[in-house]
């Protein structure tokens, strides 16, 4: 599998965050790519490749102009220190860091490498995406994410047909869903913690299915925290059915990993093995398709997480 990874994140590092009123050690760390990519080395048949450049253009399909101008040039300014803007920012979890500008910037590189390469025949790819993106809005930081690495992708594939989107995070992608709410060539599927208890608190509720020519074309699948693999597993054939029968051309998934039964800010209950299980499930689709990362804390397990998730991505031979 071509996977796509640049040591550019480690620049992005940000070292608190506020959490209910404390200043608590920030999750988001470098240590969690640098964990996946480690496992995946000592595996083989994979091949490791960096990110190309492309044009802002690309972010600017899905953020506007006014923030991604905020971005870059209030990364510029900083020297040191972390800043909690107090404009284009929806919460207390997401710093801007000297680097954060461009670290955002390669990781959507990373996110559009890979749709390039899934565009052009490739049956999957993993782009080792960090900062993640699922929760930044078309004029918003938030939930550790800047730019939406998996709708700029999903905006890119859309030129050559429709695709399908499958957030499997622990949290729901409400940047990804507010994206295409009016569309009906992207569907958006979430499973994710209940947002009554979880971030992002403000949407992915089973009511919110698309406006518009959109309508019935975004479906959340909240979840009460504690759910195990058995619901789990019942939920997400739920989700691959409505992607059999919308049909795409494309399916770009937002992996967390975030789920864990272990992960320090997740809730739910699923055990390492059972992402070969969500893999294999996924794979039945045999749809071109780009994984993308997105949350997944617990940094000591990730490496043995994601190997089981993409074990299930690799064809039996016959
Ligand atoms: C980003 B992604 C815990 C606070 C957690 C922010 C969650 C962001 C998750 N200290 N709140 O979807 O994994
Ligand atoms: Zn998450």
């Amino acid at each position: 599998m071509k996977i796509i990874y640049t040591k550019d994140h480690m620049l992005h590092n940000p070292e608190w965050e506020f959490f209910e009123g404390a200043k608590v050690p920030h999750a988001e760390v470098p240590g969690r790519i640098e964990v996946i990519l480690k496992a995946i080395k000592m595996q083989k048949g994979s091949e490791i490749i960096s990110p190309r450049n492309f044009p802002l253009k690309f972010v600017a399909k899905i953020h506007k102009k006014a923030y991604v101008d905020f971005l870059k040039q209030k990364s510029a300014l900083l020297k040191k220190n972390a800043l909690y803007p107090s404009n284009f920012i929806t919460d207390t979890y997401t710093p801007v860091l000297k680097h954060t500008f461009f670290a955002a910037v390669r990781s959507v590189e990373t996110a559009l490498t890979g749709a390039t390469l899934v565009q052009k025949g490739e049956r999957v790819v993993y782009s080792l995406c960090r900062p993640p993106g699922h929760h930044a809005e078309q004029y918003m930081m938030g939930g550790y994410c800047y730019f939406n690495n998996a709708a700029i992708a999903a905006e890119y594939l859309s030129q050559f047909g429709r695709v399908a989107i499958l957030d499997i995070d622990f949290h729901h992608g409400n940047g990804t869903q507010h994206a295409f709410y009016t569309r009906d060539d992207i569907l958006y599927l979430s499973l994710h913690a209940d947002p009554k208890v979880k971030y992002p608190y403000s949407s992915g509720f089973i009511e919110e299915t698309g406006e518009g020519n959109g309508k019935g074309y975004t479906k959340n699948f909240p979840l009460p925290l504690g759910t195990g693999e058995k619901k789990y597993l019942a939920t997400l054939r739920q989700a691959l059915k409505l992607i059999k029968e919308f049909n795409p051309e494309f399916l770009v998934v937002s992996v967390g990993f975030d789920t864990y039964i272990n992960d320090p800010i997740g809730g739910f209950r699923l055990t390492s093995p059972f992402y070969e299980v969500i893999g294999k499930e996924i794979n039945v689709l045999q749809l071109p398709t780009l994984l993308i990362q997105e949350g997944g804390y617990n940094v000591q397990d990730l490496g043995k997480i994601a190997i089981s998730f993409l074990n299930g991505f690799v064809e039996e031979k016959r």
